[in-house]
C-alpha cells in the first residue's frame, strides 16, 4: 500500500506511522465534538506549503522583511474574502488562534485591572472572557453573567443589570457551549446603554453565519472574534473584524502588540477556506449543520435524554445525564471506546466539579461533512444511549458492538481529506 505522505514515511517513520492512525482514527470513528470538523483537501494542501518557510511581520505593504510578493497578496486575498464573507469593513488574518484573538481586543480596549465581561465558564462562556483562571479574568476584574436555571436561556436581566451596574470596558457575548440563537440584538442595546465595546465570539457559529444559518452579530457588534477552524471549516487559525474605526487599535494589538510574524501557511488555507464558505453548496452545508443537530437533539429527547435549554437552534446539544446517573467523564470516555468521540462538559448549575461535571457536549459541524442526514440521526442517538447505558452497566461487549457498527457506517461516508 502507498503511504500519503512518503517523506515523512521516510523521514520519521515514527512520526509518520502516529499520523497514520490518527487519519485512521479520525475516518473510523463517530466525531461529535462540536468544535471539530474536518478541512477539504484544499485546506490541507495550503496549509502545507513552503509559505511555512517565510516571516512577514507587518502587515501587507508594510512589512519588516522583504521578498513579500506573494505573501502580501496571499494576506490581501484572506482579508478581502473574510470582509465581503462577513460583511464588514476591517479584517485581521493575523491571530494565531482564538485566545490569542480575544487577548488581542483587551489589548486594543482595556487596561490591566479595568473591568470585563463575559458568560461564565460552566455557563457555556470560554475561558478567555474573563474566567478567573485565564489571564483575562487575573489581569482584568472579570464579572460574569449566566443562564437562567430554569430556561437554560441568557438571562438579559442579569446582563444588564451587572453591564449597568459594574460599567466594563468590554462585554464578550458568544461562547463555547450555547445551544441557543444568540440575540445579538439585545446584547448591542445593553452595551451602548452601558458605554461598553460589544465582542461577539462567534468562534462555534462563524460558519452557520456566513452560511445564512444563524443571524450576523455584525450590525450590533464593535467587534467580531472567530476561530476559522470550527463550523467555518478552514485551518486552526482565528480572524478579528470590525468597522473601521477600530481598524487600527486591533492591527496595532495583534503586531506588534501581542504576536511577531503571521503564519503564512495558516494565513494561506484561511483564504482558501472562506472562498469555500463563499460558494452556495456551504450554504447547504450551514443548514444541514443546524438540521441534523435539531433532527439529532428530537431524537435524544424521545430517547429521555434532558437537553441544556430543551434543544437546540445550532450545531451543539449539552446532554446533562444526571437524570441517567451515568457522570459526563465516565460516559464521555465509555463513548470513545464506542468509537464516539465527545466531550465531557460541565452544565448550567452543575453541582459536579469541571474535571468531573455532569455534561456531555456533541454537535454535527464533522458528522455534516462527511454526508451523514437527518435520517442518520436517530441511528446517532441509539448509539449514544446505548453507550451511555453500557458506560453506567459497565458492560464492555456492547461497546465494541457499537464500535464496529459506527465503522461500518463511516465507511461508507469518506472523510474529506483523508486517505481512503
Ligand atoms: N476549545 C474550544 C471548544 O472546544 O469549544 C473553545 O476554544
Amino acid at each position: 500500500m502507498t503511504t500519503p505522505h512518503p517523506a515523512l514515511a521516510a523521514t520519521d517513520p515514527e512520526l509518520a506511522a502516529l499520523v497514520g492512525a490518527e487519519e485512521r482514527l479520525q475516518a473510523e470513528t463517530l466525531r461529535l465534538i462540536p468544535s471539530e470538523n474536518y478541512v477539504s483537501q484544499a485546506v490541507l494542501e495550503a496549509s502545507g506549503t513552503v509559505l511555512q518557510n517565510k516571516y512577514s511581520e507587518g502587515y501587507p505593504g508594510r512589512r519588516y522583511y522583504e521578498g513579500q510578493q506573494n505573501i502580501d497578496r496571499i494576506e490581501t486575498l484572506a482579508v478581502e474574502r473574510a470582509k465581503a464573507l462577513f460583511g464588514v469593513d476591517h479584517a485581521n488574518v493575523q491571530p494565531y488562534s482564538g485566545s490569542p484573538a480575544n487577548l488581542a481586543v483587551y489589548l486594543a480596549f482595556a487596561r490591566p485591572g479595568d473591568t470585563v465581561m463575559g458568560m461564565a465558564l460552566p455557563m457555556g462562556g470560554h475561558l478567555t472572557h474573563g474566567w478567573g483562571v485565564s489571564a483575562t479574568g487575573t489581569w482584568f476584574h472579570g464579572v460574569q453573567y449566566g443562564v437562567r436555571e430554569d430556561t437554560g436561556l441568557i438571562d438579559f436581566d442579569q446582563v444588564r443589570e451587572l453591564a449597568l451596574k459594574e460599567r466594563p470596558k468590554l462585554i464578550f457575548c458568544g461562547g463555547t457551549a450555547l445551544p441557543r440563537t444568540i440575540d445579538f440584538a439585545s446584547f448591542g442595546e445593553i452595551a451602548r446603554e452601558a458605554g461598553a465595546v460589544l465582542v461577539a465570539d462567534v468562534a462555534h457559529i462563524a460558519g452557520l453565519i456566513v452560511g445564512g444559518a444563524h443571524p450576523s452579530p455584525v450590525p450590533h457588534v464593535d467587534v467580531v472574534s472567530t476561530t476559522t477552524h470550527k463550523t467555518l471549516r478552514g485551518p486552526r487559525g482565528a480572524m478579528l473584524m470590525s468597522r473601521e474605526e477600530h481598524a487600527k487599535a486591533l492591527d496595532k494589538a495583534v503586531f506588534p502588540g501581542l504576536q511577531g510574524g503571521p503564519h503564512n501557511q495558516t494565513t494561506a488555507a484561511v483564504a482558501v477556506a472562506l472562498h469555500e464558505a463563499a460558494q452556495p453548496s456551504f450554504r447547504d452545508y450551514a443548514h444541514a449543520v443546524v438540521a441534523n443537530a435539531k433532527a439529532l437533539a428530537d431524537a435524544l429527547l424521545a430517547r429521555g435524554f434532558d437537553l441544556v435549554s430543551g434543544g437546540t437552534d445550532n450545531h451543539l446539544i449539552l446532554m446533562d445525564l444526571t437524570p441517567k446517573e451515568v457522570p459526563g467523564k465516565i460516559a464521555a470516555k465509555a463513548l470513545d471506546r464506542a468509537g464516539i468521540v465527545v466531550n465531557y462538559n460541565t452544565v448550567p448549575y452543575d453541582p459536579r466539579k469541571p474535571f468531573d461535571p455532569s455534561g456531555v457536549r456533541i454537535g454535527t459541524p464533522s458528522l455534516t461533512s462527511r454526508g451523514l442526514g437527518t435520517e442518520h440521526m436517530a441511528q446517532v442517538a441509539a448509539w449514544i444511549d446505548r453507550g451511555v447505558t453500557a458506560a453506567g452497566a459497565g458492560d464492555e461487549d456492547a461497546l465494541l458492538t457499537i464500535r464496529a457498527e459506527v465503522a461500518e457506517l463511516m465507511a461508507a461516508f469518506p472523510a474529506p481529506g483523508l486517505p481512503v
